[in-house]
């Protein structure tokens, strides 16, 4: 949601799922509930999200105290993963015979594409299994950080950001740049090591 500061959002929420239940929450800001299952509530209160079990919905204002884009979405991130919003994971370990990086198992080439979804927002979520930091970039983007070590973030836009050891960071990505990008470590050595990717738009 492209959202101004003080604007209000009107959510309506099904967790269609017959298996799975879901928490959801706006990046940064708490919603109000006004109805459940399409009744309202008598005292309502923020909240930082909506756990919601299957076939539960909820209606619910967000007051947005950050502006820009807004993400509303799954909490968790292996059901992220899973589909409940766009991501990719990004496992980065050390390389094998003498290489500095292994992205997703692999050292360039031959490394998997990581692919992006056309017109949306996909979120990158580097996960550090090594010991040493990697100042990663991608080509002719700009990622919005989301989280970094634990820390929500908003309204961080950077296109070289550090992964330090044994740590996580989630950038978003809007992919409005077409055409094949290298996605690299900056440290040089590594690089040269081997440590990179391409990243193509999916269809
Ligand atoms: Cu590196």
């Amino acid at each position: 949601m492209r959202v101004r500061s003080g604007q209000r959002a009107l959510v309506r929420v099904v967790n269609a799922s017959a298996t799975l239940e879901h928490t959801v929450a706006p990046a940064g800001d708490t919603v109000q509930v006004i109805a459940l299952g399409g009744n309202p509530v008598a005292a309502s209160q923020p909240v930082p999200g909506l756990r919601l079990a299957q076939g539960e919905r909820a209606d619910a204002i967000g007051e947005m105290k950050n502006p820009g884009v807004s993400i509303f979405g799954e909490t968790n991130p292996t059901q992220r993963a899973t589909g409940a919003r766009c991501a990719n994971s990004i496992i980065i370990e050390p390389g094998k015979d003498g290489n500095r990086g292994a992205i997703n198992g692999k050292s360039y080439p031959p490394t998997d594409d990581i692919l992006l979804h056309k017109g949306r927002r996909n979120r990158l979520v580097f996960d550090n299994h090594g010991p040493m930091d990697h100042p990663v970039h991608l080509h002719r983007h700009t990622f919005e950080i989301t989280r970094l070590v634990g820390e929500r973030c908003v309204r961080v836009f950077k296109d070289v950001v550090l992964v330090p050891a044994r740590t996580s960071v989630e950038a978003d990505i809007l992919e409005n740049n077409p055409g094949p990008a290298l996605f690299q470590c900056h440290q040089q050595f590594h690089m040269d090591f081997r440590f990179m990717a391409l990243m193509h738009y999916a269809e």
